[in-house]
């Protein structure tokens, strides 16, 4: 384990804390479901370690992690947020997350900038269907876990209960360490020591007698775990054979076997109790970031990079984990270093793309860094450096977005960013006002370059504007910024979804633009014959026209003219497809004819025509692909069935889940997004392709035409 080195004190109002070395950082995400006790533990942790005198809670909007304007109103996390402590000369980056699937995208930017995990579960509520998920997706990655049971003290709690709900989520390698008593009291297993917190401070007694025979129940599970882990291959032979093995033995392997994420320990905790059991397990049993895998890391063009090893003396690779504008200090960019040390006033390289969708290229720059800080809630608190396996803030970075790499600008290299999920619900809005108008798409843009999670689409087939948002409570919380904090006041409208037009069969239609009556007057008269295509023919526009009946100069303008009712609509107001228009036919006047009197002729003749055959809609059909636990395949199925889709198969994805395909026309998945989150319980992720245009179902035609606007 890390030798024990100088940090500097820390507390809001004095130092903050800097490492000096790798080995002397913890970074740790907390993950589980809103409202487990996430940032309740944050608290409790930060008040152990004395970095702020006392917890705040998350009732009273006090708490280090929740300080934004919506958080501290709606009393829950939707930030990723960083609380750095220090524990005997480590410094621990508690990294605090949101538990809901709306705002996984912070999740994971969490996990990525952290080496271990604590999986939080409330003694009251147990384990839900998303930290099963992650728990798994953190086993492929070989990420070390541990299992937090919080709520102890609550009168609902249940301990064994819960236990066996994470050991039968999470699988094998899960012990607890401690056993709760009375809500304020904790038996150690390897110590067989009771620790009494009811007084406040931790006092250390000898068990009585039902507490020993607590010990000795589940004791035996936790050595065997210990020792089937072990390096020492003897150990299992020497403990069958009844020797009692040291405890201390058992505790190194133990650390060693939670740093190779091959054991994963369970404490227990309520306010003010087991925190230093805690602080134990991430100090001396989470591995430093020497000691974690680096992320790929590659030149710009591409080629992989093997000499970058986390040396603080090494080259710089560092990433952007996380931007947030603050209406004070501005922009912030939550920044972990992998190698190298970060200074303030440095000139770094900037590679990447981030993870948003900045509709621009691939951008490669570079940008002088201005102060760097140590973030404590809204205070930022400035630091000399931050070596690699650090992480700290930089105020005002102007080029680097989430997502992005920072390196030395004399050796520019690149980290692939990590995988954020496809924003997929889709919510249309408007301005409130012209006001509103123009300061909309500033206050978008700042929106979606501190969200990779938002896509901003600007339709104009549907002449709509579409934020495509994680799910509801994520909608609800950009419109909410928009509105406190860029004063921009929107309103959702009904999503359209981008229909087609086309005609069912032939029709012949005649345009006539006939104006003589005083001035400068109008001629135009045009015949054309209008024929279906097949998917995918646009418009041919054939000129069939003899003798000159319609002159030369005014063929195209006929063109442009049915080109424009196309666009507009002859049925619903979507755009018309797959026809070909023959002109054969027409008449013209030596002085009222013009370019646009025959334009006008021609918009005319299409809708004449249009009006003459049956009009059919075409909706776009996207291919689906539903990532969801087995449990639930047959739900989805049957769902994807009854949204009029066509489900062309089902295969093993791996760890429990299946993928099912399928063709589904997209009017029935605008929320799909949210409504698969239900009926997999937070589980299943999809994915949508556009595949074609289809015919739209006569009974459904009616209802879109009929509520469409002209
Ligand atoms: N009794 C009790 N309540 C807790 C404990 N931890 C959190 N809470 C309460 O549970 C609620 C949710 O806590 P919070 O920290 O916001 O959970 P998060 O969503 O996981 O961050 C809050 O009302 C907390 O006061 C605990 O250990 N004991
Ligand atoms: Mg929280």
């Amino acid at each position: 384990m890390a030798e024990k080195a100088n940090v500097g004190p820390a507390g809001a109002a004095g130092r903050a804390p800097s490492a000096d070395r790798p080995d002397m950082v913890r970074n740790v995400v907390l993950v589980g479901h809103s409202g487990a006790g996430k940032t309740t533990l944050v608290e409790a942790l930060l008040a152990a370690t004395g970095t702020v005198p006392r917890p705040g809670r998350v009732e009273e909007g006090t708490t280090v992690s929740d300080f934004d304007e919506v958080e501290v109103r709606q009393q829950r996390s939707v930030n990723l947020s960083l609380a750095p402590a220090v524990h005997n000369g480590i410094k621990i980056n508690l990294l605090d997350t949101p538990g809901y699937a709306d705002f996984v995208g912070d999740l994971r930017a969490g996990l990525r900038a952290a080496d271990a995990a604590l999986f939080v579960v409330s003694a009251v509520d147990g384990v839900d269907g998303l930290t099963r998920m992650l728990w798994e997706e953190c086993g492929l990655v070989g990420m070390p876990r541990a299992v937090v049971i919080t709520k102890i003290d609550h009168h609902r709690a249940d301990f064994d209960e819960v236990l066996a709900s994470c050991q039968d989520a999470f699988g094998d390698g899960v012990a607890p360490l401690y056993l709760p008593v009375d809500g304020r009291g904790l038996l150690g297993l390897l110590s067989q020591r009771f620790l009494d917190y009811s007084g406040g401070a931790r006092t250390e007694r000898e068990p009585d007698q039902e507490q020993l025979a607590l010990i000795e129940q589940y004791r035996g599970d936790l050595i065997e775990g210990i020792i089937q882990e072990s390096e020492d291959e003897t150990l299992m032979d020497r403990y069958l054979s009844g020797e009692s093995i040291d405890t201390k033995i058992l505790i190194d392997d133990l650390e060693k076997a939670v740093a190779r994420a091959s054991f994963h320990p369970v404490l227990a905790t309520a306010p003010g109790t087991g925190m230093i059991e805690l602080l134990e397990i991430i100090t001396q049993g989470f591995p430093s970031p020497l000691e974690h895998p680096l992320p790929e890391i590659t030149t710009i063009d591409g080629k992989a990079v093997t000499d970058v090893t986390g040396d603080p003396d090494g080259p710089l690779v560092a990433e952007v984990v996380k931007t947030t504008s603050d209406p004070y200090v501005g922009r912030i960019s939550l920044v972990r270093v992998f190698s190298g040390t970060l200074r303030p006033d440095m000139a770094v390289h900037v590679s990447g793309h981030g993870l948003a969708d900045r509709g621009h290229e691939d951008h490669d720059v570079d940008e002088r860094i201005g102060g760097l800080s140590s973030p404590l809630g809204k205070t930022q608190r400035p630091v000399p450096k931050c070596v690699a396996g650090d992480i700290c803030a930089i105020a005002k970075l102007s080029r680097a977005e989430t997502g992005d790499t920072l390196s030395d600008r004399e050796r520019p290299l690149l980290m692939r960013s990590w995988d954020m999920p496809d924003p997929l619900l889709p919510v249309a809005i408007r301005a409130r006002s012209k006001a509103d108008e123009d300061k909309l798409s500033q206050a978008l843009a700042r929106l979606v370059a501190e969200d990779p999670t938002l896509r901003l689409e600007n339709n104009p087939e549907t002449r709509q504007l579409v934020l495509w948002c994680m799910g509801e409570a994520h909608a609800d919380v950009l419109l909410d910024r928009m509105s406190r904090r860029y004063g921009v006041e929107v309103e959702r409208v009904p999503l359209r979804v981008p229909l087609r037009e086309t005609f069912g069969g032939r029709a012949q239609g005649m345009g006539r633009n006939v104006k003589q009556t005083g001035g400068h007057g109008q001629y135009a008269i045009c015949h054309i014959e209008v024929e279906p295509l097949p998917s995918g023919g646009g418009l041919e526009f054939v000129d069939k026209i003899v003798g000159g009946v319609v002159p030369r100069q005014f063929i195209p303008s006929v063109e442009k003219g049915v080109r424009a009712q196309m666009e507009r609509g002859v049925l619903a107001g979507y755009p018309v497809v797959d026809i070909r228009v023959t002109l054969y036919d027409g008449k013209a006047h030596s002085v009222d004819s013009s370019d646009m009197a025959f334009q006008i002729a021609g918009q005319l003749a299409l809708k004449e025509a249009a009006g003459k055959v049956p009009t059919l809609l075409l909706e776009p059909v996207d291919e689906v692909s539903v990532l969801v636990s087995d449990e639930f395949v047959g739900a989805v199925m049957s769902d994807l069935s009854a949204r009029r889709g066509r489900v062309l198969g089902s295969e093993p994805a791996g760890a429990g889940r299946t993928l099912v395909r399928a063709e589904v026309p997209e009017l029935e998945i605008t929320r799909y997004a949210v409504d698969l989150r239900s009926m997999s319980h937070g589980t299943g992720t999809f994915h949508r392709d556009f595949l074609r245009y289809e015919p739209l179902p006569a009974h459904l035609a009616d209802k879109v035409a009929a509520s469409a606007e002209h």
